[in-house]
């Protein structure tokens, strides 16, 4: 079965302008291991102290997801993870030719600090799950990730990840997640190597879901994710939009608490002073909204006309939405929605003019201002002690 890593504390922090106070950081984490994700990679502890501070406290939260601190491959990253409690560790180290020049290493030395961080760690905590990512995995030389994953795995981490950085890959083509994944195993396979897979997919080019959905084909073991994609940039995959799928399309865990999603996004969007954009998948105020004339009364008839995920799943409800593009039925449905049951053809018709007028503005009408443009065209069908 899959595992969820939410980042959304520790990749989703460096969304510009973006920071979680002691008390929202507990409740985020609190959130996400309601619903059920694996891990919660909680913040990088070198960054700052109220950073390690968050760190700490969530640690002591008792949840069932692991808690990750995330560290540069150096020894005083670690030990500011471990004395944060964690039990899971995230260490990055870049090992392209072209970073490695920069910082005047070569592969030989930086293998070997990579793998003598690995060690130390595991030696100081051996419960520790120890993920190695090298950073910008996928545009490094491929000898050079070998060698950098397969030390890291003898030295003792548990899992490689496959960064896309740089959000550089593309479905269905010879930069494809699904290729990345069957070639890195099977390497490492012959080296009798068989660490857990994770893949870190960015948004760059707004595929990191295609793309995070074709490293879960070719059997990845982890995803990481993020509330609303929060991250660097554009930022990484959508968490409640990868659960989505997984769950409606894949089988995946049944046991996610789904509904409590758009609690956790309301909360991430509040503290973040971030919207969620309306049309966002799943938890966008508009995701299960309908429209267009034809379309909500299709789907006044049955839903599925024009739906293919179920909100009821996610917290949600079928919701119609009253604008210019709205038509009879609309009106109709929405009259009998505020108590006036079997309106006249002339009311309909009236109420649609005015909606379709303020809808011209680029508004919607919700069913409180439709009691007042009932109440202004027909006051003897809309009495006052109804409003
Ligand atoms: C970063 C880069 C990173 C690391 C991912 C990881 C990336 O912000 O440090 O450590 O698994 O995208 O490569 O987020
Ligand atoms: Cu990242």
């Amino acid at each position: 079965m899959i595992k969820i890593l939410d980042t959304t504390l520790r990749e989703g922090e460096q969304t510009p302008g973006v920071y979680f106070d002691l008390h929202i950081k507990t409740a985020i984490a609190e959130m996400l291991d309601r619903i059920g994700v694996d891990i919660i990679e909680a913040g990088h502890p070198a960054v700052s102290v109220d950073i390690k501070n968050a760190i700490v406290q969530i640690s002591s939260l008792g949840t069932k997801a692991k808690i990750g601190a995330h560290a540069r491959s150096v020894k005083k990253d670690i030990d500011l993870a471990l004395d944060c409690g964690v039990n899971f560790l995230g260490v990055f180290f870049c090992v392209a030719d072209e970073r490695l020049n920069h910082i005047d290493q070569n592969l030989h030395q930086a293998v070997d600090n990579i793998s003598r961080i690995i060690a130390y760690a595991k030696e100081k905590k051996p419960g520790l799950k120890i993920r190695y990512t090298p950073e910008d995995t996928v545009r490094s030389k491929w000898e050079n990730v070998i060698s950098a994953s397969a030390e890291a795995v003898r030295a003792g981490a548990d899992i490689i990840s496959v960064a896309d950085t740089t959000g550089y890959m593309i479905p269905g083509t010879d930069r494809s997640f699904y290729t990345y994944i069957h070639r890195l195993r099977s390497e490492l396979g012959k080296q009798n190597l068989f660490p857990l897979i994770a893949v870190h997919c960015h948004n760059d080019r707004g595929l990191a879901l295609a793309n995070a959905l074709d490293s879960y084909r070719a059997g990845a073991d982890i995803i990481d994710a993020s509330v609303m994609g929060f991250g660097e940039r554009a930022g990484i995959v959508d968490l409640a939009s990868l659960l989505a799928v997984l769950h409606s399309d894949f089988d995946e865990s049944s046991s996610w608490e789904l509904d409590l999603l758009p609690d956790l996004y309301k909360c991430v969007s509040h503290y973040s002073g971030i919207p969620v954009p309306v049309h966002f998948p799943v938890t966008g105020k508009n995701a299960f909204t309908h429209c267009a004339g034809i379309h909500t009364q299709a789907a006044l008839k049955n839903p599925i006309h024009y739906q293919s995920l179920s909100p009821g799943l996610f917290g949600r409800q079928t919701e119609i939405t009253l604008d210019h593009m709205s038509g009879r039925a609309t009106i109709a449905y929405a009259l009998e929605k505020i108590g006036i049951q079997c309106p006249s053809n002339e009311l309909i018709y009236s109420v649609l003019a005015k909606v379709k007028e303020v809808g011209r503005l680029g508004r919607t009408v919700d069913l409180d201002e439709l009691k007042y443009i009932v109440r202004l065209l027909n006051p003897n069908q809309y009495p006052e002690f109804l409003l």
